[in-house]
């Protein structure tokens, strides 16, 4: 069965517990109930989190050897990380969506905030619109699983 992986950056277990002016009130438990809900029955999400910078990394490299699309939130790793931009190419090379969803409008924040450096090598940028974000980047990637070889 297709898998996606929602992979998630540092603090992001934190959703839900504090700034719900800028994150709302969701936690990523229930981001991952919702996701897992709307999926369709042939699509499988798998939902991670990780503080851990290589760990993020060895998950994007395991999508790509799973042959696995991603959705990505890289949390601040978004904002400097060059090497999960170089993991991120890896996927995107590979023939596998890769969507970067932000629950925040970065563009609306900090100047350092401004920068992403996976956007340029992501499929698609999702940001502002909340938890739903990620719910719409599934979409997106559910409609399309059945034409990516070997997913
Ligand atoms: O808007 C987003 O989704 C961000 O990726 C969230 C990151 C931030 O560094 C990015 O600039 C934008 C922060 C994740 C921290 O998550 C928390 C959520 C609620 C409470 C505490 C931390």
């Amino acid at each position: 069965m297709p898998r996606v992986l929602v992979l998630n950056g540092p603090n992001l277990q934190r959703l839900g517990t504090r700034e719900p002016a800028i994150y709302g009130s969701a936690t990523l438990a229930d981001v991952e109930r919702d996701l897992k809900a709307a999926a369709p029955e042939h699509v499988e999400v798998e939902l991670r989190q990780t503080d851990d910078e290589a760990t993020l990394i060895s998950w994007l490299h395991e999508a790509v050897d799973t042959r696995s699309p991603v959705i990505m939130n890289p949390a601040a790793f978004t904002h400097y990380s060059y090497a999960l931009r170089d993991a991120s190419v890896l996927v995107t090379e590979a023939g596998l969506p890769l969507i970067e969803v932000h629950i925040s409008n970065p563009h609306r924040r900090e100047e350092f905030r401004h920068t992403s450096v996976v956007s340029g090598v992501a499929t698609g940028v999702i940001a502002g619109l909340g938890v739903e974000g990620y719910l719409l980047a599934l979409r997106y990637v559910a409609a399309r699983i059945g034409s990516i070889p070997g997913a």
